[in-house]
């Protein structure tokens, strides 16, 4: 099978996960399930970011040691799996024995090539970006994107990123699906155009991090330690994990693209290793107009919103309602319309008018069909020949097209059933009815297939109403068979109140 392997950032473990970790997670997870049901041998990880200055100061303010901090905070980031329907395959958390493997392996291999030294360090440094920047960087005194610094002077290990300014633009400019969308390529590339200055990547007034190897004085600076985790969790440095590696996306927030396209590729083009396939940076989102925060009492919680709405919901909305790469806005009203309107009224009444009409009216079973219209194939044909669509959508992150384009094939389903109205023919025309039912019926179970990555519950109950066995793309082609049994429906989707 081909590989392929995804990545969501691992996220720092201080405070709770909130609707932008759910937002990147849920994005990897269509994909990831996208190309199982495609027949990739794919991957998908995601975990926690457990070390570094931020976690020490947070278990401080709790009182507790960091590792018994840590223990506990990435429980609630671990069971966004179980909460969201994530298919990850890992959860990899950088405080386990094989990810401090890789990482000071990966270090001996970058000091081996002489690409490390020891200097000092004197500058500023913002525990919550826990990244270091110069005077003429700062904003009235603060870091650029708005959080507190403080001054650091000390001995510590540099790499030299410096040298890898050109062979960083010459390796994107071969590689122009290496950074996407082609806004952030174009913004990555301005700043290494810039020229880069050698990083800091050690602390020695820190304890809380992976020694570096030869000097357990100092302690690895925790993006080169986090960055490893995507090859920590493949096997790295065990040969294997070049099988996954070689498809490799790390799909993350726009906030942290110049840790994953700049200073990532450059330490493994230092050690020998090719860069990730491509690096993908998503939008921002606010909330009723607002950031998020704290402070604001704003914060999208995505076990409220599972609780209230169920996780078929939540997903949803998070992938349709914006366009990935884009900047986006969640506001409840615009939230609980669009299930009203796509969920509760387009899909769930399709299968329901259906399915029940069948259940009740055709013994729950599968009628068997006469000779189809022209018209009738044209309908029938919609999922299948929509695949091809569906997969330039997942191969190029329009992941709001892919729900938008089967959802027009939903509209058509609804307005052949209000055309061909099997209710009336059912006084005079059974077998014309029984076409249309059968017509149905292969259309709401491809739709499902295709609807798996996206709504993985509501598609699997009605795959299962439906008796449908083979799951994967290749059932599309899979006729339903006659005077099959059907499981009697259950509305799939609630409507809510604005
Ligand atoms: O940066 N809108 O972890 P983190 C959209 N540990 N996405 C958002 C968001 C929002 N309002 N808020 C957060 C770190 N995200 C590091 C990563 S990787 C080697 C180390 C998402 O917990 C988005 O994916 O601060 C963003 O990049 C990530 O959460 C930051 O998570």
């Amino acid at each position: 099978m081909k590989p392929f392997y995804i990545t969501t950032p691992i996220y720092y473990v201080n405070d709770k996960p909130h609707i932008g970790h759910a937002y990147t997670s849920l994005a990897c997870d269509v994909i990831a399930r996208f190309k199982r049901l495609d027949g990739f041998d794919a991957k998908f990880l995601t975990g926690a970011d457990e070390h570094g200055q931020k976690i020490e100061k947070a278990a401080a303010v709790k009182g507790i040691a960091p590792q018994a901090f840590v223990d506990e905070v990435s429980q609630s980031f671990r069971s966004l799996s179980d909460l969201l329907d994530l298919t990850n395959d890992d959860f990899i958390r950088t405080t386990e024995p094989r990810h401090v493997t890789a990482v000071q392996h990966l270090w001996k291999r970058l000091f081996e090539s002489g690409s490390i030294y020891l200097g000092e360090y004197a500058g500023w440094y913002a525990v919550r970006d826990e990244a270091f920047y110069q005077e003429d960087e700062l904003v009235e005194g603060k870091a650029p994107t708005g959080a507190e610094v403080e001054w650091v002077k000390e001995s510590s290990y540099f790499f030299k990123l410096s040298a890898w300014a050109e062979p960083l633009l010459e390796y994107y400019a071969k590689h122009p699906e290496a950074i996407q969308p082609e806004s952030r390529r174009n913004e990555v590339l301005r700043f290494i155009e810039g020229g880069l200055r050698d990083l800091s990547i050690s602390r020695r007034t820190l304890k809380w991090g992976i020694p570096v190897p030869g000097d357990p004085d100092h302690v690895m600076y925790v993006w080169l330690d986090a960055l490893t985790n995507y090859l920590s969790a493949l096997g790295y440095p065990d040969d294997g994990y070049q099988f996954h590696w070689q498809q490799s996306i790390h799909v993350v927030g726009k906030d942290i693209l110049r840790f994953h396209a700049v200073y990532w590729p450059a330490f493994l083009m230092a050690a020998g290793i090719t860069p990730p396939k491509t690096v993908f940076a998503h939008g921002w989102w606010t909330v009723e107009g607002e950031k998020m925060s704290k402070s604001l009492g704003n914060v999208v919680d995505p076990v409220e919103m599972v609780d209230s709405f169920g996780s078929d919901a939540f997903r949803y909305f998070l992938m349709r309602d914006l366009s990935f790469g884009q900047d986006g806005d969640f506001s409840k009203t615009a939230f609980i319309n669009r299930l009203n309107t796509d969920l509760a009224n387009a899909y769930g009444n399709l299968c329901q008018r259906v399915l029940s009409f069948i259940y009740k009216n055709g013994e729950a079973t599968i009628p068997t069909p006469g000779e189809l219209t022209a018209e009738d194939h044209a309908l029938v044909n919609l999922p299948a020949q929509l695949l091809p669509t569906l997969r330039t959508h997942i191969d190029n992150f329009h992941l709001n097209r892919y729900a938008e384009a089967i959802w027009q094939v939903i509209g058509e389903g609804n307005r052949y059933v209000d055309a061909q109205k099997p209710w009336a023919l059912k006084k005079d025309d059974s077998l014309r009815m029984n076409t249309v039912l059968y017509n149905l019926c292969s259309l709401i179970k491809n739709v499902a297939i295709l609807t798996q990555p996206i709504l993985p519950l509501a598609s699997s109950k009605i795959l299962t109403i439906l008796q449908a066995g083979n799951k994967d793309f290749s059932a599309l082609e899979v006729a339903l068979s006659p005077g099959q049994k059907i499981d009697e429906p259950q509305p799939l989707f609630a409507k809510h109140v604005v």
